[in-house]
């Protein structure tokens, strides 16, 4: 694997997807190491960097062709392509696989008095959320009117603090919605973490470095499957 110019993958800095992104890159052979201080890893055995940041971020340097490859949640994804079709930026990605791991809902829940008989029940309530594009597009699907409630984090107490009726949230177990008393109506999104690609790469050598790492990653999800 020998190439002049290095090829950049965004990971997530620290969360849900960094650990698992940074091992699935060792994995495939790509030797770093991460210092915490640091934006950049650069692999000391292929042309490669890391540019490590916040996961919201991902999409966007990969859309923009900013970096090559982008680790992220596909609600993340989905989420930023929908922003950037409403401001009519651009938004294209290629999403090269989905990968094994941050396995995640985007669901609509209300507090557990609040009865539930269909979508038609949210109708007229106010819904925290960090995903508004994901929650426009489902109530417009479902032709229920609502309004929403932007928050970036802390959305599972919007109800209790009388910010919101409901909310529209990230669920794994289920159990942040059961600690604060909420239940699950409507699941909208299903997520996995997956690589995407830059429609911008040009350099035959980069493509094929590109080529290399997805079969190599291709060949580790099999063995973990
Ligand atoms: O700092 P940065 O912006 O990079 O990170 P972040 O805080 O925005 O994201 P982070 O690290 O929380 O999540 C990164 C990605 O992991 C998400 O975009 C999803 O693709 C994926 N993922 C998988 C999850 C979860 N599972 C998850 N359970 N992201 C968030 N959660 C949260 C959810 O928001 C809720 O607060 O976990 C809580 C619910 O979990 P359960 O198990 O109690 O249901
Ligand atoms: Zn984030």
């Amino acid at each position: 694997m020998t190439t002049s110019k290095r090829i950049r993958i965004a990971i997530q800095k620290s969360g849900r997807l960094s650990k698992e992104s940074q091992q699935l890159l060792k994995l495939c052979g790509v030797k770093f190491n991460v210092n915490e201080q640091r934006l950049i890893a650069h692999a000391d055995n292929m042309p490669i960097d890391l540019l490590r940041v916040r996961d919201d971020d991902i999409p966007g340097l990969v859309m923009d062709g900013v970096v090559d490859l982008g680790i992220v949640g596909e609600n993340v994804l989905e989420e930023e392509q929908l922003d950037r079709e409403a401001l009519g930026k651009a938004a294209e990605v290629n999403k090269l696989r989905q990968l094994d791991f941050g396995a995640c809902r985007l669901s609509l829940a209300v507090p557990n008095e609040v009865e539930y008989n269909g979508p038609q029940s949210l109708a007229g309530m106010r819904l925290a959320t960090s995903y508004p594009n994901l929650l426009r597009r489902y109530m417009n699907q479902q032709g229920i009117e609502y309004r929403d409630c932007m928050l970036k984090g802390s959305v599972e107490v919007a109800p209790r603090a009388g910010l919101a009726d409901g909310i529209c949230d990230l669920v794994s177990t289920g159990a942040t919605l059961e600690a604060n008393g909420l239940y699950e109506t409507d699941v909208i999104f299903r997520s996995m973490a997956c690589m995407i690609q830059s429609t911008q790469t040009q350099d035959p050598a980069q493509q094929a470095l590109i080529e290399k790492l997805m079969s190599r990653i291709n060949g580790v999800i099999r063995a973990r499957e």
